[in-house]
């Protein structure tokens, strides 16, 4: 049936009325008679092409000769208020919310989705078109080191703080609800922020620290600027973690030492190679405290924690020099810098060798705002593409008329749904952590599910964007569409935050540290969502599916517990890819089995687990995680077997 229809389906690609000399429209229906039944444009839906779609087919029948230019005319995709067009967010909120809590949040991101609109998304192309400037030195020669940022990205953060976009969580007004009213917020400001989706999520992450050590007075008025609403007292806060020799080693690549002084604080000596949001008020960063013989530690319990203030009163550097900007392929809007601490003034927030335990409760929650950049740039480009496939004519009609290319962009949709509901999930488990309602399979869950939705949105969302962007053809390459500044910025969301890997291993500590409970945890919470879906005949294929994956991933639990250590390494990515798709699985079923349920919610979770659920499975039946397909891993990678003395 396909091969009859390609060629017929090419000649209509092929029909173009103008060059053939026929009046437009008689060969348009040619083409439609031409058309394979189910592939092309059915008479209805032909009488729903637009007077736009008329217009323009008009205009391309004008002899080339007498139109006015041959420049390439296109219509802007642009969308509406993103709350209200994003119907799986907000069934998400109907079918969880209490109806309170639903009532004023819902109006609360309605006027938010309308202010995006209409102030902020202006402001976010300002902050790309006016990216941070460093200024060394003055007029006079006197070393400066200014980071010059534009208007917008000022006016960005006090937007931030009148929409209470990290005070909401700390307030809980809407008790366990607040994290995921903040989570949506965040997901509806990040691609339209021009970046400031950065500064917030470590501004959370410090808030978070200082949460978790019980608000210590020293830290208290800082707390209170972190988390205010009014835009004058509202301070952002920096994350300095990495260092010259790396990012992901954190216990062996810090070099900062920390002298203890006299009046108990102690001055930091060293280089921060990457520090992102280098115009934040405060930072976190880790040092090692040096004893009396200027001696330390090494290793992660050498690591100590600490906070400091960029700038001081008088907002003089904190003898700090910067070196210069990061030239980055993404991100522009936002100052990242290379830092000399040179004595700079700090506070020890940590036990003394606890520095990466405590600082974890920030990696954590930067990492879930990963997941929501992620997630908000799959959303936006999906939405862009939508809308664009209403506009644009090609081959005779509407982009939305070609199947081939719903068919693309609902594949699209099938992961971005995913994602969501993952992020839905932390959001909902986080908030129960944060007011004492969560149990201890919650926390546990909890801790699983961070580095599992950070290391697989952060994939997903780089495929689909540059998929969407194959969506405009050539427009999307377009530097001035805006398109393209999604792709660079959602780039990173893989890197940043602990690379795929690096989170991978995460997946496997949390695991060592529960003593395995976690992973108990994990199946029974999957097997209780899939059995909603007992009632709903439509997606029992997909409950078979989920049954299928987990009893593999058992058997590959079972399987890898008796080989060595190095077989879970091996195994660590696919075992997490597994994890994500099982999960997100088990919450697209879930969502599902809503008795007003639609047909895409249901299509969604029928499609989802169609794909491999349980990829670790099938690379240990492969036997790709035995010390002999190591080796060959580096032969392929080096041509040769390694030599020990070049690895
Ligand atoms: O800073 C960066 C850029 C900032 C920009 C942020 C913008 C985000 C915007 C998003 C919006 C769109 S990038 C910096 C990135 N660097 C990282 O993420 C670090 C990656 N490396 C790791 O995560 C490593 O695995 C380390 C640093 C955690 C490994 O350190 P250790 O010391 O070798 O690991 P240990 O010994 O296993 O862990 C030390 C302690 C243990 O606790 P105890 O001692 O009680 O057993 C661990 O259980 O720390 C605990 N721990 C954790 N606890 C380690 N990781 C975690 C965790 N994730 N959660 C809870």
């Amino acid at each position: 049936m396909f091969a009859r229809c390609l060629p017929l389906w090419r000649s209509s690609a092929t029909c173009k009325p103008w060059q053939l000399g026929l009046s437009l429209h008689h060969g348009w229906e040619r083409c439609q008679a031409w058309s394979c039944r189910g592939v092309n444009t059915t008479a209805e839906q032909g009488q729903q092409v637009s007077m736009q779609q008329n217009q323009v087919l008009e205009d391309l029948e004008m002899p080339v000769a007498r139109r006015e230019t041959e420049n390439l005319f296109q219509e802007r995709p642009e969308t509406g208020n993103q709350y209200l067009e994003d119907a799986l967010l907000r069934s998400y909120l109907k079918a969880h919310l209490p109806p309170k809590v639903l009532e004023e949040v819902s109006q609360d991101l309605e006027r938010f989705g309308n202010r995006l609109l209409t102030e902020v998304k202006p402001l976010g192309w300002e902050c790309e078109l006016n990216p941070p400037v460093f200024r060394q030195y003055d007029a006079w020669g006197q070393r400066v080191d200014h980071i010059i940022t534009c208007s917008a990205w000022k006016r960005m953060k006090e937007i931030s703080a009148e929409e209470g976009l990290i005070a909401e969580a700390y307030e809980r007004r809407y008790s366990n609800w607040s994290r995921v009213h903040q989570a949506v917020k965040l997901y509806l400001f990040s691609t339209t922020s021009g970046g400031f989706n950065c500064p917030l999520a470590m501004t959370d992450g410090a808030a978070k620290v200082i949460e978790s050590l019980g608000t210590p007075a020293s830290l208290k008025n800082a707390f209170d600027h972190l988390t205010s609403r009014d835009p004058k007292k509202f301070w952002t806060s920096g994350q300095w973690m990495t260092e010259r020799r790396g990012g992901s080693d954190v216990a062996n690549g810090t070099e900062t030492v920390a002298r203890k002084q006299p009046d108990g604080t102690y001055r930091l000596y060293g280089f921060k190679w990457f520090t992102s949001a280098a115009d934040s008020d405060v930072t976190l960063t880790l040092a090692r405290i040096a004893d009396a013989e200027g001696h330390v530690k090494q290793g992660s319990s050498g690591l100590s924690l600490f906070f400091l203030k960029v700038r001081d009163e008088d907002k003089k550097l904190n003898n700090i020099r910067v070196q210069r900007l990061k030239d980055k392929l993404g991100t522009r809007q936002m100052a990242t810098a290379e830092l000399w601490l040179d004595g700079a003034e700090a506070e020890l927030i940590s036990a003394e060798g606890r520095g990466v335990a405590s600082i974890s409760n920030m990696l954590n929650i930067s990492r879930i705002h990963n997941v929501i950049g992620a997630v908000a740039s799959m959303r936006r480009m999906i939405s862009l593409s939508r809308e664009y496939a209403l506009k644009r004519v090609v081959f005779g009609k509407l982009l939305k008329d070609h199947p081939l290319h719903m068919q693309t962009i609902a594949r699209m949709e099938v992961q971005t749904r995913g994602a969501f509901l993952l992020l839905m999930e932390i959001a909902r488990l986080l908030g129960l952590a944060e007011t004492n309602m969560a149990s201890e399979q919650d926390q546990l869950l909890l801790r699983l599910l961070v580095p599992v939705a950070k290391l697989y949105t952060g994939k997903q969302a780089s495929a689909t964007v540059i998929e969407a962007m194959e969506c405009f053809g050539g427009q999307g390459y377009m530097e001035d569409t805006g398109l393209p500044v999604i792709v660079r910025d959602t780039l990173v969301l893989s890197i940043w935050e602990g690379t795929t890997n690096i989170l991978s291993l995460d997946v496997l500590r949390s695991l060592t540290k529960s003593q395995g409970q976690v992973i108990a945890v994990f199946f029974s919470t999957v097997q209780k969502k899939i059995e909603l879906a007992s009632s709903t005949a439509e997606l029992e294929p997909a409950v078979k599916q989920m049954q299928a994956a987990i009893n593999r991933l058992t058997q590959f639990i079972q399987g890898a517990g008796s080989k060595e250590a190095v077989t879970m390494e091996l195994a660590a990515r696919d075992f997490s890819y597994s994890l994500a798709r099982i999960y997100a699985g088990a919450l697209l079923i879930e969502h599902a089995s809503r008795p007003d349920a639609s047909a895409a919610d249901i299509s969604a979770a029928r499609r989802w687990c169609n794909q491999e659920l349980c990829p670790v499975a099938t690379e240990f039946k492969n036997s790709s995680y035995e010390a002999e397909e190591s080796l060959m891993d580096s032969s392929l990678v080096y041509g040769s077997p390694p030599s020990t003395s070049r690895l």
